[in-house]
């Protein structure tokens, strides 16, 4: 494995590779000691209901009757639970885990081997092409103001001119910086880093406009707070 990963790594590119219960692709980002992996994509309903099934979770927002739309302010809707996001069985079991607090987020990556992904390490992902000769319009080593390169284009904002009213199944837009997808909008995600009993989140949602996928768009949310429009992706340790 140790090999595998070195190879990888000395070539810049992603794969498949399996650690802890699951297996998700992840791409390299950095070089040397600094390298770390992180997941293509955010994590799936597939992923998440594995997970339960492993290890018994029940969450928060299942035990409580539901997570949380915004609205007339925050309100609880019954029945909104990761399998079900909008309270019915969902189109498709690769749409983004939502209704997920920060502290179950963080346990489901422990569980595969990773963790939560600090602010440097999301935005290094999300804004800073690392490939050696990346597609165009991708340039190595340019950082952009969008985790979709330098136009906003290419992400499930708000509205539907994007193709989604709501969260997209993960991957359903064009990959971005680095290769990932969705690091802009579609929902946000969960990153490590903590004010008081607050976490950060990162990249924006399918409710809001472009301007939260900036760098300066990131918001604090209660960590124990589960929503419609929060998921998470993990980022893994090389070896
Ligand atoms: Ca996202």
């Amino acid at each position: 494995m140790t090999i595998f990963l070195n190879v990888i790594l000395a070539m810049g590119l992603f794969t498949v590779v399996s650690i802890g219960h699951a297996q998700s692709v992840k791409t390299v980002i950095g070089q040397g000691t600094e390298a770390f992996l992180i997941d293509q994509t955010e994590a799936t309903i597939e992923s998440f209901a594995q997970y339960a099934q492993q290890t018994g979770l029940v969450t928060q927002a299942e035990k409580n009757g539901g997570g949380f739309e915004y609205r007339f302010g925050w309100e609880r809707r019954p029945g909104w639970i990761f399998r079900t996001p909008f309270g019915s069985k969902p189109l498709s079991m690769q749409e983004p885990a939502v209704h997920i607090s920060w502290f179950e987020a963080q346990a489901y990556c422990k569980h595969q081997g990773g963790e939560l992904p600090t602010q440097a390490q999301w935005s290094k992902a999300a804004y800073t092409e690392q490939r050696q000769t990346p597609p165009a319009p991708f340039i190595n080593g340019q950082t952009y103001t969008y985790p979709t390169g330098p136009k906003s284009e290419g992400a499930n904002t708000v509205g539907t001119q994007d193709g989604w009213a709501q969260h997209a199944p993960v991957g359903s837009m064009p990959a971005g910086v680095n290769g990932l997808y969705d690091m802009g909008a579609n929902v946000w995600e969960w990153l490590a880093d903590a004010k008081g009993n607050d976490r950060l989140t990162a990249g924006g949602s399918w409710w809001y406009g472009p301007d939260k996928m900036k760098a300066d768009g990131m918001q604090y949310k209660d960590a124990d707070f589960y929503a419609v429009y929060v998921g998470f992706r993990c980022v893994y340790p090389l070896s």
